[in-house]
């Protein structure tokens, strides 16, 4: 049987209390905490290993580089990718996307190309595409969503046509938790010749991904929604496309040789990682890979929906409340919205509780106003989640009633 509690222990900061009460932390869709064994990882590095990687023959920086290698071995197997070199570390989910939207579409887009992304995108997958759209002359196009927040997969037969050059379509929404059914979008945007770009920032800490089975050409994440540290992130990309597509940036790390006249790239994947990256993060993410593989993304994934079961059940007794989102089989996210106060103010009375949730837009400004709602309010679990938890977060709740609407 699947014990948060055990797993808790691994999890220095949840000791804590927030205004005099534990800390209940909910808001774990915005960035997780982190376990012994990553911060383990990168005290580890900075103690016994700190060297700049790639580029000493000293054993401090040999070690280092094998460090930090091994992350991207980790990572490669995590994800399900064929080869290592595919592996592309950035500083998070945005900047894969920024990557994959300036060099392949700077190199590739034509006036009148098309790209299609989902109603229910983060910002970061909206604007890197409403930019380089804007410099090519292409067009963006969206694949619009119900009111439970579930896509019209069946209009992409209308959506998707020869001029689509890309489809780029979040895993799971982050402020509706709704899990999108990419294998059918990837099929038929493949079956016109679009590639398709898939963001799991929300989906990898909760669910098992293959990127060799789902086909995709572009999966990205952040290390920090996945119990790793802040700054880290990876872009996989198919070896052909990658090794097809001009760098995004240019410095140290990514040359073969320079002269004035000439710069010769390297190889996949360094040829997409300029500069000193963030060895100590990366490192991290590699023990946050082991520490999730540990614990069990099945089993991770059985917990975490029996949480949202209950929220969603205590949700659904409380006056006044809306959920925003309720396509089925969601992974954890419960947004709602309560009539009659703002969302600002539920996390304002949740906190002074020591309960942590986000309120706002969530980075989805278009999902707002596809519901007509500036905000709403989240509640996302992890894996050290409890039933109390849950409990706490409508004890909370129910005082916020008190305040305002008795
Ligand atoms: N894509 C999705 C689906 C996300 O949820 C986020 C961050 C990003 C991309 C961007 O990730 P970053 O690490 O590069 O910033 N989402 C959230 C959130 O829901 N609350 O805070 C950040």
């Amino acid at each position: 049987m699947f014990d948060p509690h055990a797993w808790r222990r691994q999890f220095p900061i949840l000791d804590r209390e927030v205004h005099g009460k534990p800390l209940v932390y909910l808001d774990n869709a915005a960035t997780t905490q982190k376990p012994l064994a990553v911060l383990n990882a990168e005290r580890h590095y900075y103690e016994q290993l700190n060297a700049n990687i790639h580029r000493g023959v000293h054993a401090l920086s040999q070690e280092a580089s094998e460090a930090f290698e091994g992350a991207r071995e980790k990572v490669r197997g995590f994800i399900g990718a064929q080869q290592v070199e595919e592996i592309i570390f950035t500083r998070g989910a945005t900047e894969a996307i920024n990557l994959v939207a300036q060099s392949w579409g700077r190199s590739t887009l034509k006036p009148g190309d098309e790209i299609l992304i989902s109603a229910m995108e983060h910002h970061a997958n909206i604007v890197p595409w409403q930019m380089i759209c804007e410099a090519m002359g292409a067009k963006l196009k969206v694949i619009p969503m119900d009111d439970r927040g579930v896509l019209l997969v069946d209009q992409l037969d209308q959506l998707l046509t020869e001029k689509t050059r890309l489809v780029g379509v979040t895993l799971v929404s982050n402020a509706l938790g709704t899990v999108n059914p990419v294998d059918d979008i990837i099929r038929k945007a493949h079956a016109v010749g679009a590639l398709v770009l898939v963001d799991g920032a929300q989906a990898v800490a909760h669910m098992a991904v293959n990127v060799t089975a789902l086909d995709c050409d572009f999966f990205v994440f952040s290390g920090h929604k996945l119990y790793a540290p802040t700054g880290t992130g990876v872009l996989y990309g198919k070896k052909a496309l990658l090794n097809a597509m001009p760098p995004y940036q240019g410095g140290g790390d990514m040359i073969l040789q320079v002269t004035f006249e000439k710069t010769t790239y390297n190889q996949l994947p360094y040829k997409f990682e300029a500069g000193t990256p963030h060895i100590a993060g990366v490192i991290g993410l590699g023990a946050a890979v082991d520490f999730v593989q540990s614990v069990g993304l099945d089993q991770i994934a059985a917990h975490e929906d029996r949480l949202l079961q209950e929220a969603t059940a205590l949700a659904e007794q409380f006056h006044g409340l809306r959920i925003i989102g309720t396509a089925p089989g969601k992974a954890s996210i419960l947004s709602f919205v309560v009539a009659g106060v703002h969302p600002h103010d539920i996390g304002t009375i949740l906190d002074s509780e020591g309960v942590a949730i986000r309120t706002g837009h969530h980075c989805a400004m278009p999902v707002m106003d596809r519901f007509c709602l500036p905000a709403t309010a989240r509640a996302s679990f992890a894996l050290y989640n409890t039933l109390d938890e849950v409990d706490a977060l409508f004890r909370a709740l129910y005082r916020v009633e008190k305040m305002f609407l008795k």
